[in-house]
Parts: C-alpha cells; sequence; structure tokens
C-alpha cells in the first residue's frame, strides 16, 4: 500500500490533484481510498471527490494534524480493513502543517506493509505575491518539512514568473524537490506521479523524523519549534453550514438561474469579507445539489470572481433532496465574523428568490 499526503494552504488545488491523481490510479487498476480533512463541521470535499467514483471518508470539525489525531488513525484503520487500498490519499485541511499528518502515519505503526510516497504540498503560484503579503510565515510553516513542492494552477502563472516562484520556494524548502503542476495539464500530473512513484527510503526518512520527535514524544516543528496548533497560526476564520433547499418553493429553477444564485451569495461574502480584510486569501466554496443540477463554486482572494468546477458525477443524484453546503474560511476574519457574513448572505439570496430553507 501506498500513501500520499497532500498538503498546501486553502484553495491551493489539493482535491482537483488528488480526484486526478485517483482517477489515474483506479483506472490502473488500483484500489484508491481517499481520506480528506475539513476544518468546519460541514464538509463539501469528500462529496465532491466521491461523485467521481472515488471511495472517500471525510474527517471534518477540525483538523488531523491538531486535534483530529485519534481520527485519522480510526478512519485509516478501518480504510484498511473495510477496503484494503493499494493507494490512500490523504487531503489535509488548508491550515494544517501537512508534515505533522505523515508523521503521525508513519507512528501509527501501521501493521500491513506500506511505503509512503513524499511529503508533497502544494504552492499557490497564481496566489504567490497574496500569499506572501498575507500569510507568508505559515505559508512557509507548511512548506517547511514538504519532500515535493508543487507550484500548482501553473497554467495561471505567466511562464516569466515560474522560475522566479519557484526558486523563492526553493529558499524556504532547500532539501525540497520543486515542480510546477496544473492539474489541467496531463503531462504535468504525469510528472507528479512519476515524482511520487519515486517513493523513498522509509528508514531514512524515520531517521529524520526522529528528529522532529521530543523526549516526551511530542513532535516539534523544524527548526526545533514547539508545533503549536496550526488553525490559530494560520490567522484564518472559517465557518461551514449546510442548508436543505425545500424542493417546492425552487419551482421551476433551470440551471442558469442556480447559477446566478449561487454566483450572488458567493460574491456577497466575497464583498463582506473584503470590507473587514481587503487582502484576504482563503477558500470561500460552495456546493449545490438539486435533482440532476450538481454545482461546485469557488473563490480564493478578494479580487476573484467566483469560478465554477465542472463535476461530473459518476453517481445519480436525483435521489438527494435539494441542499446547499457552503464552507468559508478566509484570512483577517474572526470565525464569529465570517458565520454572521454567511448566514446574511445565504438568508438574503434565498429569501429573494423566493426559496424556503432550513
Ligand atoms: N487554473 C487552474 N485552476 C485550478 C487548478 N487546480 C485547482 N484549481 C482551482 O482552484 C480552486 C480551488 O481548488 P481546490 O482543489 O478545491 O483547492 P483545495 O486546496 O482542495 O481547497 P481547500 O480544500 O478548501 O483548502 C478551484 O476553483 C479549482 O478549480 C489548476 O491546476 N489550474
Ligand atoms: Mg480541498
Amino acid at each position: 500500500m501506498k500513501i500520499i499526503v497532500v498538503g498546501g494552504f486553502l484553495g491551493s488545488g489539493k482535491t482537483t490533484a488528488l480526484i486526478r491523481l485517483g482517477t489515474y490510479y483506479a483506472s490502473i487498476g488500483k484500489i484508491v481510498g481517499i481520506i480528506v480533512n475539513e476544518i468546519g463541521e460541514i464538509g463539501i470535499d469528500g462529496d465532491v471527490i466521491s461523485q467521481y467514483g472515488l471511495e472517500t471518508k471525510e474527517i471534518t470539525s477540525g483538523c488531523i494534524c491538531c486535534s483530529l489525531k485519534m481520527s485519522l488513525r480510526e478512519t485509516l484503520l478501518s480504510m484498511i480493513n473495510n477496503l484494503n487500498p493499494d493507494v490512500v490519499i490523504i487531503e489535509s485541511t488548508g491550515v494544517a502543517y501537512p508534515g505533522i499528518i505523515r508523521d503521525e502515519v508513519m507512528l501509527m505503526n501501521l501493521s500491513i506493509e506500506y511505503e509512503m510516497a513524499p511529503l508533497l504540498t502544494l504552492f499557490d503560484g497564481s496566489r504567490f505575491k497574496q500569499i506572501l503579503k498575507e500569510i507568508k510565515n505559515f505559508a512557509s510553516q507548511q512548506l517547511a518539512q514538504a519532500e515535493v513542492i508543487a507550484v500548482s494552477k501553473a497554467d495561471l502563472v505567466d511562464s516569466s514568473m515560474l522560475p522566479i516562484i519557484e526558486s523563492a520556494v526553493q529558499q524556504i524548502n532547500p532539501k525540497a524537490e520543486i515542480i510546477s503542476l496544473s492539474s489541467k495539464n496531463p503531462e504535468s500530473l504525469a510528472h507528479l506521479i512519476d515524482v511520487l512513484e519515486r517513493g523513498g527510503n522509509l528508514n531514512s526518512r524515520l531517521s529524520e523524523l526522529k528528529k522532529v520527535i521530543a523526549d516526551d514524544g511530542s513532535l516539534l516543528m523544524a527548526g526545533g519549534k514547539a508545533s503549536g496548533n496550526s488553525v490559530e497560526a494560520s490567522g484564518v476564520g472559517s465557518y461551514s453550514a449546510e442548508y436543505d433547499l425545500d424542493e417546492n418553493s425552487l419551482g421551476s429553477l433551470t440551471g442558469p438561474d442556480y447559477e446566478r444564485l449561487v454566483c450572488e451569495i458567493v460574491s456577497l461574502i466575497r464583498n463582506e469579507a473584503a470590507a473587514k480584510s481587503p487582502d484576504f486569501i482563503g477558500h470561500i466554496k460552495l456546493f449545490l445539489e438539486s435533482g440532476s443540477v450538481l454545482y461546485k463554486i469557488s473563490l480564493t482572494t478578494a479580487e476573484e470572481e467566483p469560478a465554477y468546477d465542472a463535476i461530473s458525477s459518476a453517481k445519480k443524484t436525483d435521489s438527494v433532496l435539494p441542499n446547499l453546503k457552503i464552507l468559508s474560511a478566509v484570512t483577517g476574519v474572526a470565525s464569529a465574523e465570517i458565520r454572521g457574513i454567511v448566514q446574511k448572505a445565504v438568508a438574503k439570496v434565498l429569501n429573494e428568490n423566493g426559496i424556503l430553507f432550513n
């Protein structure tokens, strides 16, 4: 069994990349299990990933590198027992230290033979400037233990900027192998898989690992600093919620109506959050299911317009009651404030459109 841990800040493209990795491994006959951790009580990525027919377990309401280490263990063990996967891909939250998750897995003494892929951390090339402005220290900590750093969304980065970003990232972590990644580009993904398949030596990782474990068994960050709570260190406020939508009041809404609705909600949240934190970065994501209509919409900076992610469903969704899930996690806005912003925006748009909700 191979275990791949994928880390990287909010909205850096982890889920998009792992869906493609998982689909690739499934297509060559491997049994694939995905574990995805979301910071809020309501998860969205698990729903999205399972739409692609991949076996997915979601861990919500906290971070598996801080408060939910036991949940990770239980989830991984039950996945091994029930699915017997060849490949397990673990997506951390965007506010986790991915190195700690890799270390936790290695300390679990799993009874079956496994190989850890090099620790992969994504760094969003398209938000390079904003990341350095808003969360330089936190992002550096995320990158510190990575073995492979993928400068993601390379298709959105000017080709003259790419080497500059790569060398800036290399300075933060001189030991890591730096690659560029566009999840839209099969060649780029093939290169990533190649790098992950090189595997690595478990013993040499274990000896590295011993350097980051304190005498009392607690984990240290690179540089000898105590790990602390990554969610607090990130300065990100977050809120997630799920709304059941009344089927009758949806009436004759069609695809374009839903598109307008979800766009309005996300834009309203962006505007209100930007009023408090003008340069925020993070991830505001919304997932809507109604009959055969299925949308995921994402926004990762204060300046961006909401963008749709096309979802080609492997599951039939007609039986699902209409519902809307939303997760907002942004820098510089307290969780209580983001909660108020989300609740107000959703209520305003649904009320204006005569949609009853719970
Ligand atoms: N152009 C482009 N967009 C991408 C790429 N990868 C991801 N995206 C977009 O970036 C947004 C965030 O992608 P996700 O895969 O949800 O990011 P994530 O890191 O899983 O986000 P969190 O789990 O919330 O931290 C979505 O709108 C994706 O479509 C890429 O390679 N190129
Ligand atoms: Mg994700």
